[in-house]
């Protein structure tokens, strides 16, 4: 019987949240994974290092490689080298707050990261890869009225990183349409994890009430408390990438929970989980939360997590997912925040 050829895909962005999820998907699926990570002075694959020892993956079909989608000849070198099946471009500068420090080099990884990604496709010719971008739920941004977004709403990004996301978004359009590229976006909402970076809001409210439980943190300083988002977990968002790539023709798709909270109700919650009595006193810069068995204030606010523009509200209507990619979210926020406390409880 002839063996049916393993499918093989490259994944810029492998060392991030999603990337590790997504690997650890697709080898389940018998892929053969090749990853992209880039030159650090200090270990960057902490994410993805239990795959190496892990008897639970089929790490002979794991390979990392370095390489920077700042530079075009390295981008085009090592896709030339792996002709990979699927191409997942998960790499940026992903941080919005950030993005008001270091527009310049955001937009470069985060808009232009994309274009180098998609050009090495088109010169190379490589007619039946497929091409994933992460695009993002921040491209939204200004939003006139708060009903559920999705994929007919207008853009009106808030940041470089909106912008930039706008641009890699419609770059992939662009491609799509221009050279009949199988180029599909998947736009996001927020999506969280126990893996997710420590200066986005919810691992860092995870992490701060932990720690202020364990007697290790006096409190957490926060910015914008009323800010709303539909927070994902990330394992799932990693299964609709595929899912996206799987589908009969190239395509764009809002994929979220339908779901919303305030940061201030999520921190609420957090506190309730772990038992904490939180109340609320003072408004604005002012507001408090105190722990209502020591008078403790553990919550607190300050103007320097503020943006100088911000996302209000993020609610994503994802019946085209469900309706053509039979996806839905299987993790519920409440589970999630279980899933990120209980990752913050065993860490030593
Ligand atoms: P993340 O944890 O910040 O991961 C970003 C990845 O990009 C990391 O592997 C990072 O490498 C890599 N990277 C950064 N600059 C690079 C460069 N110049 N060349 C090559 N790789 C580079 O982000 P995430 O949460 O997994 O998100 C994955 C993607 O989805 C990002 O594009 C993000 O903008 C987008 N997105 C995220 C969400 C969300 O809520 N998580 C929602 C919508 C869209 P290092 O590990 O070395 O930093
Ligand atoms: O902020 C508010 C902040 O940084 C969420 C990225 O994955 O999702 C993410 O972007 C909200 C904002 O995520 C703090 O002002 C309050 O309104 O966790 P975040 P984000 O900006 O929504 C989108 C979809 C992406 O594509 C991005 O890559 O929380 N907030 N206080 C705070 N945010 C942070 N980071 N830190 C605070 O202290």
């Amino acid at each position: 019987m002839a063996k049916i050829k393993k499918k093989v895909a490259l994944i810029f962005g492998i060392t991030g949240q999603d990337g590790s999820y997504l690997a650890e998907l697709l080898l389940k699926k018998n892929y053969i994974i090749h990853g992209v990570k880039r030159r650090s002075s200090s270990a960057n694959t902490e994410r993805v290092d239990h795959i190496f020892d892990s008897i639970d993956f089929s790490n002979k079909n794991f390979f990392i490689h370095y390489g920077d989608i700042s530079d075009s000849t390295s981008t085009l070198n090592i896709i030339n080298k792996i002709k990979p099946d699927e191409i997942y471009n998960l790499a940026a500068q992903s941080h919005v707050r950030v993005s008001f420090d270091i527009p310049e080099y955001t937009a470069d990884i985060t808009a232009l990261g994309s274009l180098r990604i998609l050009e090495a496709i088109r010169i190379l010719r490589l007619n039946k890869t497929k091409y994933y971008q992460a695009s993002s739920s921040e491209m939204y941004g200004l939003v006139k009225n708060k009903k559920s977004l999705n994929e007919k709403t207008p853009f009106h990004p808030r940041s470089v990183y909106g912008i930039s996301k706008v641009f890699a978004y419609n770059t992939t359009v662009h491609y799509r349409e221009a050279y009949g590229i199988f180029a599909s976006n998947g736009i996001l909402f927020n999506h969280e994890s126990p893996r997710r970076g420590p200066t986005f809001v919810t691992k860092k409210i995870v992490q701060g009430l932990v720690r202020v439980k364990q007697g290790l943190q006096k409190k957490v300083t926060l910015g914008n408390l009323y800010a709303i988002r539909d927070w994902g977990h990330a394992k799932d968002y990693a299964v609709s990438m595929w899912k996206i790539l799987q589908y009969k023709k190239p395509d764009d798709w809002v994929i979220a929970t339908n779901k919303d909270n305030t940061v201030k109700k999520f921190v609420d919650t957090v506190a309730r989980k772990l038992d904490i009595k939180l109340s609320w006193r003072g408004k604005g810069i002012q507001e408090k939360g105190i722990d209502k068995k020591t008078g403790n204030v553990i919550v607190d606010v300050d103007k320097k997590f503020f943006r100088p523009t911000e996302v209000d509200f993020l609610r994503g209507d994802f019946s085209k997912a469900r309706k053509y990619l039979k996806w839905k979210p299987a993790i519920s926020t409440n589970e999630l925040i279980d899933d990120m406390i209980e990752e913050e409880l065993s860490v030593d």
